[in-house]
């Protein structure tokens, strides 16, 4: 029998307390829930006396923003917490460490990062991070390539899968990313300012067509251990350091979904700044900052992945001449159709970004909108011409002057 009950802030202090090598013996300790995912709740544990921190973060029956109607495996807590110490296996230094897990609780105890921001926070009050696309690239290109046919055993990888398979998590993914944008559905919820253009999704066969394309291929290609919601709200930042959190999406899935993640929310971001900036000199600086950044983010993450596979590929067929070419130009693609999917649902579906949602003035919030849907609509339609990242760049770049 499960003892799993939603854990009380004293009984998160207990868990605390017991983590060995963290509070001084005497000090007391006191905690606040501070979760503001859709998920989940998260207790910050602190000791005022010697400073130290950690936290207990444990998920929930339900989806936190919907309800006890929309029920959730608890096994989430257990895959949050193996892919946690895969990827600091991977890629040392860039998730939190993990103290203790407890799957029966479906908690997770780790480290405090109360010393970084959530990155779309720090974004939203126009931070810079320089180290940021060299941090991300790593992480990408570590953790996908060493948990892909490329860098893996294959016969491990097959068997690794087994403890990655997260239905209910994908089926947000599937439902919110891939299918209700595209129809008329209950979950939507989108500004009245936007009916014509959600209608307009609805009706594209087009657009239909490539999201098609681009559900079968998160359905069905298992190339990596996806982080599987790499959005930059899952990143906490500092000028000098990445931290990449809440991999409780992760699954065995299609390597361009998590690079399209961060250009997603990146480009949303390029879209609000129709509010953040203050004119448009500052405006053009922001965008190119975050344009730069893209084109570093992916110029690191093939530089890297291709390093990688030269020194460590597993896979003597692999290295067919041309092969490589052929598959960073699908990542590249993937990446452009997945991001376009992610922006698209973040302004129509279920769930949106603060960069967006938090434009006080309905009509610039509406110019952000539809910026982030032309955008989004270009990228899916496209995806499969592109040949480049200065492409997907352009494509954001000439939508913000229309
Ligand atoms: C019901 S959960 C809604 C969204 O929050 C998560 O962060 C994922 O992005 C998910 O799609
Ligand atoms: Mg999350």
């Amino acid at each position: 029998m499960s003892n799993y009950h939603p854990l009380t802030e004293q009984e998160a202090i207990g868990i605390a307390r017991s983590v060995p090598g963290i509070f001084g013996p005497e000090g007391e300790l006191s905690c606040r829930e501070i979760g503001d995912g859709n998920l989940n709740l998260v207790f910050h544990i602190s000791q005022a006396s010697t400073g130290a921190s950690l936290i207990v973060k444990q998920a929930l029956p339900y989806a936190k923003v919907v309800g006890e109607s929309w029920p959730l495996s608890l096994d989430r807590a257990r895959i949050e917490s193996e892919a946690l110490i895969l990827e600091e296996r991977f890629a040392p230094g860039l998730v939190p460490k993990v103290y203790h897990s407890d799957n029966d609780m479906a908690l997770t105890v780790m480290e405090d990062l109360s010393s970084h921001v959530i990155m779309r926070q720090g974004l939203i009050e126009g931070g810079v991070y320089p180290l940021f696309a060299e941090h991300i690239s790593d992480f990408l290109a570590r953790t996908l390539f060493f948990t892909s046919d490329l860098g893996m055993n294959q016969q491990e990888k097959k068997l690794l899968t087994r403890s990655f398979v997260n239905p209910d998590l994908c089926k947000i993914t599937e439902d919110l990313i891939f299918d209700h944008p595209y129809t008329n559905a209950d979950t939507n919820s989108f500004d009245s300012h936007l009916q014509a253009d959600a209608e307009r999704l609805w009706s594209d066969q087009e657009l239909h067509f490539e999201v098609a394309r681009l559900r079968e291929k998160f359905l069905t290609q298992a190339q990596a251990l996806l982080h599987g919601d790499l959005h930059t709200g899952s990143i906490f930042i500092t000028e000098q350091s990445t931290k990449v959190i809440d991999p409780e999406f992760a699954y065995f899935g299609p390597i361009g979904f998590d690079i399209g993640a961060v250009f997603a929310n990146l480009l949303l971001h390029y879209a609000s700044q129709e509010h953040w900036s203050a004119d448009e000199a500052s405006r053009k600086a922001r965008r190119q900052y975050l344009t730069d950044t893209i084109g570093d983010i992916w110029h690191g993450f093939e530089r890297k992945f291709r390093e990688l596979w030269n020194e460590h590929g597993t896979d003597r067929i692999a290295r067919t001449a041309e092969y490589q070419d052929d598959y960073m130009l699908r990542l590249l693609q993937d990446a452009a159709g997945f991001a376009g999917a992610k922006a698209v649902r973040r302004i129509v579906g279920l769930a949106h970004v603060a960069d967006i949602d938090k434009i006080p003035d309905a009509d610039v919030r509406a110019k952000a909108q539809r910026l982030a849907l032309t955008i989004g609509t270009t990228l899916i339609k496209r995806n499969r011409q592109l040949t480049s990242i200065e492409e997907i760049i352009h494509i954001a770049d000439s939508a913000s002057r229309a």
